[in-house]
């Protein structure tokens, strides 16, 4: 075996060479990965011995794409183009071996190879679209060359990882092999290759498959129709679509040449710029500081979840998808048989949509268990607590499980807003009970706020952040105050929503702002989603949404409530709300005012970005890019301004400290800047340099 460099050996088996990369944790296209491909298959060439050349990655994946972390340095060593050219104009034939995720950069290094082979539970695909970008590795111009350009066109503006046995049915895979045997499969169809005499097939001189969509400009016109909803606000959807026009009336140099120059223009990008942040910060909320990455973790593989309702139901779907076997527990059979009958009918639907095999909805389904019981989850590793929001009911609930449920058994409350150390405090075990806050409905929102009581021990913290990645939840970790991060921040927004209606401001209009800025809706249209009569008024409230909820309007499942809906839930402007806003105002003594749509926006966020100042003083929050990740997964903030911490970061916190005080000076002290928020502005600092 020859040792390339730091990253890369090669070593013959037979008459195969075959180039070994290690460099995790994801073999991404760093200088010395690319120095490593390139010196490897340099000297492979030149080894007389050698008629074929393999490409394997070691560890948990293939290459997953170029070193986003290293974007925007000065590029050292061989260029990826240069390792390209080198593997395409090969003479001797190369096949790319693929386990794990060959992603972006890795698909398209696999896409210079003459051939692929990949085991079955390998995934391949081009994400950049999610990180702002375009592939900018000839990915846009080869893809169609093999696959045609509209499923290229699907999988470059979705970033879809294709398994691989889709993979296969398209031509992008050559070959599975067996699970666990990919050296070996990849060196025996190398030698089918030689034995054979198959040619050295270069997708770049394959115009077959996109020769039918030359002269076909409708198929990019009808694409970017259907899809105008999903890509609203983002400039890389539309980078992409160009890049795979290009590859279908360009010839391939000309292509590369035109994928360079939308690539460079969506990297300069401050969208790219959020969602690559939006990337690190995701990854970033796993890591808490007192809690070592090596904890021990307590086993979960039995969840009980007390409730069957929209909630628990939701739960109990994102714990069925992740593997976990689940105990359904409520109080009435009928409320028992219509929840697991939501949950069944919503596993199955999987199956119909392709989106799970028959034997996963199978197993989902025999994992299900319901029963009118509490004492059934005395053998659960896991106990999540779904019921009404009422502390003496969360308390009575907590006091049971802590006789029921064993040992070590971890107790979480799915509460929105109570005191998690009181919760614990009803038991005789704190330190096993914590927060796991969803976001309604369960099973489709990303967000997870992991709450952690005072006694929260570290194990139950760290195991409850892994099983809620295993559900396919974004967790992030949250300390104890009333709304904890991601609503005691939406509540100050809120509160402005409805003092901007009294002081003038048309419902119809604030959501327009918030649309236009990039959420998918505003405030009173997503209270009409939610429905009146769940955030109607607390005693000794009066608000707006009191007065609809009052005059019967409900929202969406109702007669309507800020809007009037149609049978097909398309929203129309309301006479009824009118009215019922105009007497609001008058019933306030409210004088009515013209307010600006720039207002709208500064009054609703600048309140947000104050508050997040607060959360993270009191420590509330670990760091600035978990407020945001909450933001982006739970709340609707689109991902390409990065969330509110980060976007005050982009306003400069100075210009943020002088219109928050603009507005204390002409709505009071409510509007005065958190301290932290007046230290970091004075000190030219930013949320991101915080460090606790
Ligand atoms: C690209 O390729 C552009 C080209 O077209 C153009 C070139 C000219 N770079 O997610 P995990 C780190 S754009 C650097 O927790 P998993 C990650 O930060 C790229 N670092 O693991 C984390 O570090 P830490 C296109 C990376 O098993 C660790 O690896 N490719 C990169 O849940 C583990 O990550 C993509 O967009 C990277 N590319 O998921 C793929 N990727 O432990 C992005 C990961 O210190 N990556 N890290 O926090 C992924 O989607 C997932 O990481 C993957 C593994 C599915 C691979």
């Amino acid at each position: 075996m020859t040792v390339i460099n730091s990253v890369t050996t090669l070593d013959l088996d037979g008459d195969v060479a075959v180039i070994t990369l290690n460099s995790p944790p994801v073999n991404a296209l760093s200088a010395p990965v690319r120095e490593g491909l390139y010196e490897g298959f340099k000297a492979a060439g030149a080894d007389a011995s050698a008629k074929a050349i393999v490409l394997v990655c070691e560890g948990r994946t293939f290459i997953a794409g170029a070193d986003i972390a290293g974007f925007g340095s000065a590029p050292v060593g061989p260029s990826l183009a240069d390792v390209q050219v080198m593997m395409e104009n090969s003479p001797k034939p190369v096949i790319a071996a693929i386990h794990g995720t060959a992603l972006g950069g890795g698909l398209e290094v696999a896409l210079c190879a003459h051939y692929r082979v990949a085991v079955p539970s390998a995934k391949v695909g081009l994400p950049e679209v999610n990180l702002g970008l375009i592939p900018g590795a000839g990915g846009t111009q080869r893809l169609p060359r093999i696959v045609g350009a509209e499923k290229a066109l699907d999988m470059v503006t979705s970033g879809a990882h294709v398994p691989a046995k889709d993979a296969a049915a398209m031509g992008l895979v050559d070959e599975l092999v067996e699970e666990g045997k990919l050296r070996a499969g990849a060196i025996a169809f190398a030698r089918k290759v030689l034995a054979e005499g198959r040619p050295l097939r270069r997708v770049r001189d394959n115009d077959d498959k996109v020769a039918p969509a030359r002269g076909h400009p409708e198929i990019f016109a009808n694409f970017r129709k259907a899809n105008a909803r999903k890509f609203r606000g983002f400039m890389a959807p539309e980078h992409n679509i160009r890049a795979v026009e290009a590859a279908v009336n360009l010839p391939f140099d000309q292509g590369i040449a035109e994928e360079r120059r939308l690539f460079e223009e969506v990297m300069a990008s401050p969208h790219s710029a959020a969602q690559r942040y939006a990337f690190f910060a995701e990854r970033a909320a796993n890591k808490i500081p007192d809690v070592a990455d090596d904890t021990q973790l307590r086993a979960v593989k039995t969840v009980g979840i007390l409730g069957a309702g929209t909630m628990g139901g939701g739960i109990a779907i994102s714990c069925l998808k992740g593997g976990l076997t689940v105990t359904v527990v409520e109080m009435k059979p009928e409320a028992l048989e219509r929840g697991l009958g939501i949950i069944r009918a919503t596993i199955a639907r999987d199956a119909e949509r392709g989106t799970a095999t028959k034997e996963q909805v199978e197993q989902r389904l025999a994992n299900l268990k319901g029963s009118l019981d509490m004492a059934d989850f005395k053998d659960v590793d896991l106990v999540i607590e779904a019921v009404f929001e009422d502390m003496n009911v969360k308390k009575d609930v907590f006091k049971k499980l802590d006789a029921i449920c064993k040992p070590g058994a971890i107790l979480a409350s799915n509460t929105s807003y109570l005191n998690v150390d009181e919760i614990a405090a009803a038991t005789s075990r704190p330190g096993d009970v914590i927060g796991m806050h969803f976001f309604s409905p369960a099973n489709i929102m990303k967000l997870l706020e992991v709450v952690r009581g005072a006694k929260t021990a570290k194990d139950v913290l760290a195991t409850v952040m892994r099983v809620g990645k295993q559900i396919g939840k974004v967790p992030v970790v949250a300390g104890v105050c009333p709304g904890f991060i991601g609503n005691r921040m939406l509540r100050k927004r809120g509160e402005q929503a409805e003092a901007l209606v009294l002081e003038g401001a048309d419902p119809i209009v604030i959501d327009k702002v918030f649309y236009d800025f990039g959420f998918p809706m505003g405030p009173f249209q997503m209270m009409d989603v939610v429905g009146m009569d769940v955030i109607k008024d607390q005693p000794g409230e009066r608000s707006l949404r009191g007065a609809m909820y009052e005059a019967g309007r409900l929202g969406q499942k109702g007669i309507g409530g800020f809007y009037d809906y149609d049978a097909n839930r398309n929203q129309t402007p309301s006479p009824e709300a009118v009215k019922i806003v105009e007497q609001f105002r008058k019933d306030k003594g409210a004088t009515v005012r013209a307010v600006s749509e720039e207002e709208i926006l500064d009054r609703s966020l600048l309140p947000v970005i104050n508050e997040g100042a607060k959360v993270l003083q009191e420590g509330i929050a670990i760091r600035s890019s978990d407020i945001d990740t909450i933001w982006l997964n739970g709340y609707g903030w689109p991902v390409y301004r990065g969330g509110p911490m980060y976007y005050a970061d982009q306003l400069g916190l100075k210009t943020v400290v002088e219109k928050l005080k603009q507005y204390q000076a002409k709505l009071g002290d409510d509007w005065k800047p958190a301290p932290l928020l007046e230290k970091l502005a004075a000190e030219g600092k930013g949320f991101a340099d915080f460090k606790r």
